[in-house]
């Protein structure tokens, strides 16, 4: 009787609806860049672990301790002691990598490597004296077990979004010895799963730094322009001193705002925009100081202001129909071997492309979070952006362990960027097959946004179905979203003529804004002269001009991100001549050449 009444207590707590309060990380730091810290980049040293023995034994066993990576010990003083003991690792001796990127690129025997890698980084530090220590890791693709002098100091899963943790009390004066155990693995409870059409790079893909602050400080700050003309914003405090204090929020030179927290260390702000402000948009991204302070703590940031709605069939920015004439983009550098190390240059080079080659104004950064770096610097060049989480293709959909995941994923994300003007779509979701249980699992996704953050639009890139009726979305998910968004790949997928795709007929609610959120076919560059073949640049082109086309005929039509800016790495695509593991369908090689189609995309947006 009591096991049954525990079972079904399980059930409903697995099933009851999540919260977005409880998603809140312990702590968030947000606007972590511009605090004072030590920059941990640079040369790491590994060890692999490909049968997870720093990790478990045999039978589910504690690891043995000659095979705990984690262990602060020095191997090589032991060893040269001599005696029973021995070691099965020395990180201290191992390898090294750089930090941030992807194993993947570092050697040729990690190219494929998929499981457990140790990483290891001794840093010196002063004793916390009053004040508290952090460590705030950008992104660890996929687990992450983060260890500092021998000690646990937290756990995080997902591999796009940061996470902090506190280590004050594990930090000591002098040297330190920080472990990350990473694993790689993805599985069919992961967000992605281990089906993609993307490289899963396996590492530390990011900044990792160690941040001090008071010992009360404020954790989460944002700020924002509301559709009527108010600015409202929140501060959140952490610490024992976080109730009752006095907060004020400076806009530039513009004016400043003061509040007061509660008994749970927040406090909210509501004034009516200053006389002057100007406006973000695109073609003036205007970014302002502003200065978050509590006595002890200022905690500063660069934002912009600006209104996105959805009236009818019309996308609003600043109260004016937007037209969004984007791209997507994978988070992968130019150059023949990237490792997702997006320093600045690297994503700027990127960005610089789609703004000034391609005259767009939009990027979709898919098929997850990109780094903060290129969403900050989005928000300086002025091109508006469309974020999303990796639920791709399909995940468990029944399993609310997993909802519960997509959630926080969420969570994390919008806690993140949400001081961004450059952000106005919130995407639930990629090509996911309708049934059921996936529909009530992007409409919790759909619900949890509009909590966390009702300011912003919400789309997904659905399926769309061609047939003799015409183009058209059979989704019941459409009722959740703002905006309607689909991918279409008649002319290179199925059996469409590019002439047949240009009279496509589209049947799509007329109310409803809609944007295509892929379209796109493989090139090789510099494959030319060779008929009208797929794959050569001249297919490409002819495809992009026939879509472009069809698309015209569209009258609800407020935007695209064809498919994709840059050539990226794909082990799905193996064609020995014109892939070798990069899907092709980048209008620039992976190198940065531009394909005819490039030309093509830019000239009509140059139009438009
Ligand atoms: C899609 C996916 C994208 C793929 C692309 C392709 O629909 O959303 O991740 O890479 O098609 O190249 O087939």
């Amino acid at each position: 009787m009591k096991t049954l009444a525990a079972f079904w207590i399980l059930v409903a707590t697995l099933f009851a609806p999540v919260l977005a309060q409880d998603l809140r990380p312990p702590f968030l730091l947000t606007g972590a860049l511009s605090r004072d810290s030590q920059d941990l980049s640079g040369q790491w040293t590994y060890s692999k672990d490909l049968y997870r023995t720093g990790l478990t034994d045999i039978n589910g066993w504690v690891a043995k301790s000659r095979m705990q990576r984690y262990r602060d010990i020095d191997v090589a003083a032991s060893e040269a002691k001599g005696g029973a003991d021995f070691f099965e690792f020395d990180l201290d001796r191992g390898p090294t990598i750089n930090v941030p990127g992807a194993w993947n690129a570092a050697a040729a025997e990690l190219r494929y490597y998929d499981g457990l890698i140790w990483f290891q980084r001794k840093f010196r530090a002063e004793a916390p004296a009053g004040k508290r220590a952090f460590l705030r890791f950008e992104a660890v693709n996929y687990r992450a077990y983060v260890y500092l002098n021998g000690k646990e100091v937290g756990r995080h899963e997902g591999g796009f979004t940061p996470f902090v943790l506190e280590v004050t009390e594990a930090l000591r004066a002098g040297e330190n010895r920080l472990v990350v155990g990473v694993d790689s693995t993805h599985d069919a409870q992961s967000i992605p799963t281990f089906i993609t059409d993307w490289d899963l790079y396996g590492g530390i893909t990011r900044p990792v730094r160690l941040i001090t602050t008071p010992a009360t400080f404020i954790d989460d700050a944002h700020i924002g322009l509301r559709p009527d003309g108010r600015i409202t914003g929140e501060v959140r405090l952490q610490g024992p001193q976080a109730a009752n204090q006095a907060v004020s929020v400076a806009i530039g030179a513009l004016g400043t705002a003061r509040a007061v927290t509660g008994a749970d260390g927040r406090a909210v702000f509501d004034l009516a925009a200053p006389k002057g402000l100007e406006r973000w948009s695109p073609d003036k991204p205007t970014l302002y100081d502003i200065r978050f302070s509590v006595a002890g703590d200022t905690l500063r940031d660069r934002v912009g202001f600006r209104t996105i709605a959805v009236k009818g069939n019309q996308i609003l920015l600043n109260g004016k129909p937007l037209w969004l004439r984007g791209i997507s983009l994978h988070e992968e550098e130019f150059g023949p071997n990237p490792a997702r190390n997006m320093s600045e240059q690297a994503s700027r080079a990127l960005l610089h492309e789609i703004k000034h080659g391609l005259n767009g104004n939009y990027v979709r950064l898919s098929h997850y979070p990109h780094s903060e770096t290129t969403v900050r610097l989005a928000d300086e060049m002025g091109l508006l952006v469309w974020s999303e989480i990796p639920v791709y293709w399909t995940v468990d959909w029944d399993n609310p362990a997993v909802l519960r995941k997509a959630l926080a994923m969420q969570a994390e994300t919008i806690y993140r960027d949400r001081n961004r003007a450059a952000v106005i779509l919130w995407s639930v979701g990629n090509e996911t097959p309708v049934s059921p249980s996936r529909t009530r699992f992007h409409s919790a996704m759909a619900d949890n946004v509009r909590q966390l953050d009702p300011s912003r639009l919400i789309s997904a890139a659905l399926l769309v179905k061609h047939d003799g009726e015409g183009s058209s979305i059979q989704d019941p998910l459409v009722d959740k979203l703002d905006v309607l968004a689909v991918n279409t790949y008649a002319g290179w997928y199925g059996s469409d003529t590019l002439d047949a795709v240009a009279k496509l007929k589209w049947k799509v609610p007329a109310d409803r804004p809609l944007i295509l959120s892929e379209f796109g076919a493989d090139a090789l560059a510099g494959y030319r002269n060779d008929g009208m073949k797929k794959f050569t640049e001249e297919y490409q082109a002819e495809y992009y001009r026939k879509t472009l086309a069809m698309a015209e005929n569209i009258p609800t039509l407020r935007g695209m991100s064809p498919w994709i800016l840059k050539d990226f790495r794909s082990p799905r695509r193996e064609h020995p001549v014109f892939q070798n593991g990069w899907n092709r369908k980048g209008i620039l090689s992976e190198t940065g050449m531009r394909k005819q189609a490039f030309g093509v995309l830019a000239d009509y947006y140059g139009n438009k």
